[in-house]
């Protein structure tokens, strides 16, 4: 079975006053064409990061800009597949924040796209446990209510005084959890290891969230720095894919090349054009291709850093840089995608959880590569069935997520229905249809998004973000800001995240926009006083 990307080609119409409208941060003065020369700027990397930036660029007057992309289509970890009767998502499908305050909210609201969003608050589920136990809704609500007792916990401890950096999540939850378990004198055997099996399954849904092999991976910081938008995290199925479409819809065809990886990115550099025109930057490409700029924007994930880095930049990233590149946390989330002929849940079900009763938070997630199905904690029934079909979503993280991207379908249908049928006791049948998304193995992503490691601090992202050289040092004004850096992992409070992404793309050209208002006062200033 082969997927089919939905994010295809693209007017090449300049629809630019369409989408000008959509940016609504407050920004300084544009750049004024008509008193400098216009500065040339590479965007690397078209994911939601390098359209949004190219958007604003576009927006400000800023016309020679050249967004690179190694894949064959725009979107990044934005991506869909046709599957079963229709598009599914592959990467973000959540708008963390449903409200205003998010800045891909309002997008969306302004390009018409938030009718379809999906609910399931009140929906019908079963949670089954390995032993073919069915469990009582109001049990399993229970434990999510401690759960959300533990988070809580937590927070109040990122937000102590002199706590220790070194502290993960995973850490302060056992530290509870054995607190609470000093109450549960009475419980049964049963009822205990099903209390603790739910508590671990609503860890596997956690590490899902982080992209994180354990939570004894993420720092306690990462509770404490990432910022929480109202209006909770809505599911709006295709939406970025909508909202993705429509933003390089206005961007001319002529400033996006496709397909064309880059290899290194060589600055602090005098690199003459054929007009005799020198530049600080040259980007090269694989095919051996270049161009030169004043301005490089890096949006490509922290994974890909982390593969590449040494070898993408000449001269090297700084020490600093490269440190956080090392430390900071970035792992896998994948999605897999069932298809039935008939199903084998009831019409009004929406999910069906996996319970181990043979797990606590005690034994941990290390890698089990050998029962990566354990990692399953959860199948959600993709709703309405006259859209989709009949398919179930499943989320799967750490190494066992990347491992089942080498699996074949044959593996991985009959592993899960031989476990779906030992937890809920049907005759659960075969998916006619398997898709496992593979953010591991794509070369230019390798992994699903950031977070802050137990090795890492909510600074690093901060040192990641700053643009090089920061100092123009011969008092040239073009050789400042020649490589700037955006994309999720360099936002502070959104990481992890679209509207991270897209704010920090907006940053960066903020940034340029800044440094050419500033650059001009002065020019202005100097000619005064001359
Ligand atoms: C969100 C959601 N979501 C699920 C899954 C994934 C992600 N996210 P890009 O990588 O997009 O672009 C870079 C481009 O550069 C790319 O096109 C490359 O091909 C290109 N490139 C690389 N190297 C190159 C080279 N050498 N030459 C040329 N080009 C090159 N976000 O808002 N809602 O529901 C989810 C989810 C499976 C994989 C997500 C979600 C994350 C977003 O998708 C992601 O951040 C952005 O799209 C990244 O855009 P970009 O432009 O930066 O990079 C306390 C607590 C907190 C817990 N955390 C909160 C959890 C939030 C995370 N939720 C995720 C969940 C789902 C379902």
């Amino acid at each position: 079975m082969r997927s089919t990307s939905v994010i295809r080609f693209y007017s090449a119409m300049v629809l630019t006053a369409l989408i000008l409208g959509e940016f609504s941060i407050a920004v300084p003065m544009g750049f004024n064409q008509s008193t400098s020369k216009t500065p040339k700027i590479v965007i690397v990397g078209a994911g939601i990061a390098g359209v949004g930036a190219a958007g604003k660029l576009l927006k400000q007057g800023f016309n020679d800009i050249q967004i690179i992309e190694a894949l064959s289509q725009p979107g990044g970890r934005i991506r869909g597949s046709l599957f079963g009767k229709s598009v599914v998502d592959e990467g973000a499908q959540y708008i963390h924040g449903a409200s205003m305050k998010n800045p891909i909210y309002r997008l969306a609201k302004e390009h018409g796209l938030l009718q379809q969003a999906y609910n399931r608050s009140g929906a019908k589920w079963s949670v089954f446990t390995n032993t073919q136990k069915q469990l009582d809704p109001d049990f399993y609500e229970e434990m999510e209510n401690l759960a959300t007792f533990l988070w809580r916990a937590a927070h109040l401890q990122s937000q102590e005084k002199g706590y220790t950096q070194a502290k993960s999540l995973g850490h302060v939850y056992l530290e509870e959890i054995k607190e609470l378990i000093r109450n549960w004198t009475d419980d049964s055997p049963n009822l205990r290891s099903q209390k603790l099996g739910s508590l671990n399954m609503i860890m596997k849904d956690q590490c899902v969230s982080f992209s994180s092999q354990d939570l004894n991976d993420v720092s306690l910081q990462e509770i404490n720095e990432y910022g929480f938008i109202e209006g909770g995290d809505l599911n709006y199925p295709r939406l970025f894919l909508k909202l993705i479409s429509n933003l390089v819809e206005v961007i001319p065809r002529e400033n996006l090349l496709l397909e064309k990886p880059v290899k290194q990115i060589q600055w602090n550099g005098s690199f003459e054009s054929e007009d005799g025109s020198l530049y600080p930057v040259r980007v090269v490409c694989e095919d051996g291709d270049y161009i030169l700029a004043d301005h490089v924007i890096v949006t490509v994930s922290l994974g890909y850093l982390k593969e590449e880095a040494e070898a993408f930049f000449h001269p090297n990233l700084t020490e600093e840089k490269l440190h956080a590149i090392e430390h900071m946390g970035f792992g896998t989330t994948n999605k897999i995608y069932l298809e039935y002929e008939v199903p084998f849940w009831e019409n009004a079900e929406h999910w069906i959880g996996l319970l181990w009763e043979d797990e606590t938070p005690f034994s941990g997630l290390e890698p089990n590569l050998a029962e990566w199905w354990r990692r399953f904690y959860s199948l959600e029934v993709l709703h309405p069935a006259e859209r989709y079909g009949h398919i179930l979503l499943g989320w799967s993280s750490g190494r066992e997520a990347e491992f089942m991207e080498t699996l074949s379908e044959e593996e991985l249908a009959s592993n899960i229905t031989r476990i779906l049928r030992q937890f809920t006791g049907k005759p659960v049948p075969w998916p006619k249809n398997v898709f496992v998304t593979k953010w591991f193995s794509n070369p230019y992503t390798r992994g699903s998004y950031s977070f802050i490691s137990i090795n890492s601090t909510g600074d690093m992202i901060d040192t990641l973000a700053e643009p090089l050289p920061q100092e123009g040092g011969d008092g040239h004004l073009s050789k400042m800001l020649q490589v700037l850096f955006a994309g999720e992992a360099t936002h502070r409070s959104y990481h992890s995240t679209t509207h991270g992404a897209l704010v920090s793309g907006w940053r960066e050209v903020d940034r340029l926009i800044n440094h050419y208002s500033t650059s001009e006062e002065q020019h202005l200033q100097t000619k005064e006083v001359i």
